[in-house]
């Protein structure tokens, strides 16, 4: 089976977040048929979309996938649940999300499974932390670059306030 490549969206907003950022990059190289190529640094973004919630540490995860996109979630879900998320309703603080952004050029729209993320290329919360691995990475849906899209982001606060976090080595 040959490697796609596939971007991961990493968000957390409770706890130690930068921790559990990248302790579920260590976890998502632990999946079998996955390898995580890089990752971006990480971001302290503004919620959007919810109100009175913690600011978020997000960060995007490139890697190289010998699975299908199904058993990618089913991985992922795993490790979100492993690190003690529990979901009672959407969009509520959480420890850690991880959301498949693109995999490889892939376009599918399943009722519990919508690549790419339906809702990526208007959050400066992804594109930021994803310009850097992929400027040059065409949208399948939009065949814009990664660059392009994030250029066409109306500008903060309307597509929220992201903040490159200082990271200890
Ligand atoms: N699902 C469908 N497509 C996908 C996909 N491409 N990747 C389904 C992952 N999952 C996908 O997700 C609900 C269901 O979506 C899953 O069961 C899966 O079958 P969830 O993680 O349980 O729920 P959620 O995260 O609360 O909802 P959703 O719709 O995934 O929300 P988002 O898009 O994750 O947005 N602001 C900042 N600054 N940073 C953030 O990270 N995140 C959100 C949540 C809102 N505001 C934010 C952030
Ligand atoms: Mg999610």
């Amino acid at each position: 089976m040959k490697s796609i490549i596939a971007y991961i969206g990493i968000g957390s907003n409770l706890g130690d977040k930068s921790f559990n950022c990248r302790y579920s990059i260590d976890q998502i190289d632990t999946l079998p048929g996955c390898h995580v190529i890089d990752r971006s640094t990480l971001f302290k973004t503004e919620p959007e979309g919810v109100t009175g919630q913690p600011w978020y540490v997000n960060c995007v995860a490139q890697i190289a996938v010998m699975k299908s996109p199904f058993e990618l979630l089913n991985g992922l879900m795993n490790i979100e649940s492993a690190m003690g998320r529990v979901r009672r309703k959407r969009w509520e603080a959480r420890i850690i999300d991880l959301d498949i952004l693109l995999f490889g050029q892939e376009i599918r729209e399943s009722h519990n499974l919508i690549i790419p993320h339906p809702l990526m290329h208007e959050r400066r919360f992804v594109l930021e932390p994803l310009v850097q691995l992929a400027p040059d990475l065409v949208h399948p849906v939009f065949k814009l670059t990664i660059r392009e899209l994030l250029n066409k982001l109306p500008i903060p606060p309307y597509s929220g306030t992201v903040e490159i976090l200082k990271e200890e080595t």
